[in-house]
């Protein structure tokens, strides 16, 4: 066996970059199949349809973007019966994507900084969003609807993938109205006579921020609605709930739109970080009583793992990063992995009465997209699963599987290094199971070696035996966003 020097062992890369940058593909071909290559078994008794949302395009006809976040949405469902999956991948038929298609060039700008072709002057004051639909794609109240945090829902045929139309959600959207890409399912308790809800926030954006809160019932009709105004600017991606409380996090940044105006960025490269000011957190009843606001240390917020209330405190463990990723510097494809901040799960303690918050780092390896089973969601929890590095330390690519057990501290990894590359876990209830950690994860992962795209199967209990499965996709699927699994 070679030795190596540790200097020599920090310089060993676990991936290469042409590996990685091969996944930023687009993918213009839509297909429907069952899935025939098949490493190892396909759980029996897995019924239901993992969807799965993200950038399909990184280029409208060559014209490439200038950052994934602005591809245009591509979803992918694989449906499990009887041991079998069958895949199927659809672009939304948003408005723009038909428009761009046909006129074969961009014909929008993108918020991360996408400019139409023509220079300043095409762009100068096109204020106007192309709604992507490219975050994350739900099921619920018998909808399937792709989000994108800026714009309405896209409603989709949970079938064949058909794009049905915007959707303002019988009524509850107005015309323009924002909807975000982050909705939480709160099982609520059947003991307590609490029923289910899905919460999700909407951002109105401006000197001072709108934040509205909508919940709904199973059958999807809003059962209730509150908005607040909070000073300043935010960009608010995702929040967290716990069966009282909705917890959004309000990082210090600054935006100064003149070079949006002037058709020189997109909106978002005109975010800046304020690393002087604090990070505020936003606690909100769900059921009525005053917005408290708590201040921590400076830190940006793209995802929340999961709060939970203990003890008259609440609990928020979130994937903090140093400051907001700034996007100016240079194109995403020649990114130096060192020269970014990565993302780490810290724990916040908020003390409501005191107004105090206090915070601890859970994970320090590179990690981002948390999941964790779906009845413990705001409630007290065990485990996390997330994509993560592959070494313990640094800025790296998503490339393993993690599971935290927050309880003992344990942490175990699954690494697809150095040629796989890993996403969102999609944790999946076994029918009849009980621990916290009986059920499966789904893991889509890009394969390097075959350059496509391979659906991984995990027994969450034990990730480190690898995959039951692997389903060998014929194609590639670009690196993606969000996704869920619904039983039907
Ligand atoms: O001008 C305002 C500012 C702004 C940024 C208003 C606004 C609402 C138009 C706006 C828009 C925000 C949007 C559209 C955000 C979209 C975000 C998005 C599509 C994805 C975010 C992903 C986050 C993460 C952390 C992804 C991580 C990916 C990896 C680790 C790589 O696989
Ligand atoms: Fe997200």
């Amino acid at each position: 066996m070679q030795t190596l020097e540790p200097n020599q062992l920090a310089q060993q890369s676990s991936f290469s970059k042409e590996d990685w940058l091969r996944g930023y593909r687009s993918q213009p071909q839509e297909f429907a199949y069952w899935i025939d290559q098949v490493e190892g078994q396909i759980p029996l008794e897995l019924e239901g349809t993992l969807f799965r949302n993200g950038p399909g395009l990184l280029d409208i006809h060559g014209y490439p973007v200038r950052h994934p976040f602005d591809g245009d949405g591509m979803v992918n469902s694989i449906a499990f019966s009887q041991g079998r999956a069958f895949y199927r991948n659809r672009f939304v038929r948003t408005g723009g994507y038909v428009a761009e298609q046909q006129a074969g060039k961009p014909l929008y700008r993108g918020v991360f900084g996408t400019q139409k072709p023509g220079g300043v002057l095409a762009n100068a004051l096109d204020l106007r969003l192309k709604n992507i639909a490219n975050t994350h794609v739900i099921y619920w109240g018998d909808k399937l609807l792709a989000l994108w945090e800026a714009a309405a829902p896209h409603r989709l045929d949970p079938y064949t993938l058909e794009t049905l139309g915007l959707d303002h959600l019988d009524g509850t959207l107005a015309e323009g109205d924002a909807f975000a890409a982050h909705p939480r399912f709160d099982p609520g308790d059947s003991s307590q006579g609490q029923p289910p809800r899905l919460v999700n926030f909407a951002i109105k954006p401006g000197l001072s921020t709108t934040i509205t809160l909508y919940e709904f019932d199973l059958h999807g009709n809003l059962v209730q609605r509150q908005a607040h105004s909070v000073p300043g600017f935010a960009f608010i991606h995702d929040f967290a709930i716990t069966p009282h409380y909705a917890l959004l996090f309000q990082a210090p940044v600054a935006y100064n739109p003149l070079p949006y105006l002037l058709g020189l960025k997109g909106a978002a490269e005109c975010i800046t970080f304020k690393p002087e000011e604090p990070t505020k957190i936003w606690v909100i009843p769900r059921h009525g009583g005053a917005v408290q606001t708590l201040e921590t240390a400076p830190c940006f917020v793209f995802h929340h793992g999961n709060a939970f209330e203990q003890e008259g405190q609440i609990v928020v463990d979130s994937i903090c990063y140093r400051d907001f990723p700034s996007l100016e510097q240079e194109d995403y494809r020649t990114v130096d992995f060192e020269a970014v901040p990565e993302g780490q799960l810290w724990r916040f303690t908020l003390n409501l009465d005191h107004n105090m918050v206090t915070r601890e780092p859970l994970i320090e390896r590179c990690c981002e997209f948390p999941c964790l089973h779906p009845q413990r969601q705001g409630r007290p929890y065990r485990y996390l699963y997330l994509g993560a590095a592959h070494a313990p330390r640094g800025n790296a690519p998503l490339q393993a599987l993690l599971k935290q057990d927050l309880v003992s501290g344990e942490e175990q990894v699954w690494s697809a290094a150095p040629q796989g590359f890993s996403g969102e876990p999609v944790f999946v209830p076994k029918p009849q199971g009980q621990a916290e950690d009986d059920g499966w994860l789904l893991l889509l992962l890009y394969n390097a070696a075959r350059r496509c795209s391979d659906l991984a199967i995990f027994e969450a209990g034990d990730i480190q035996q690898g995959p039951l499965a692997r389903l060998l996709l014929a194609h590639h699927v670009p690196y993606g966003l969000h996704g869920s699994f619904t039983e039907c």
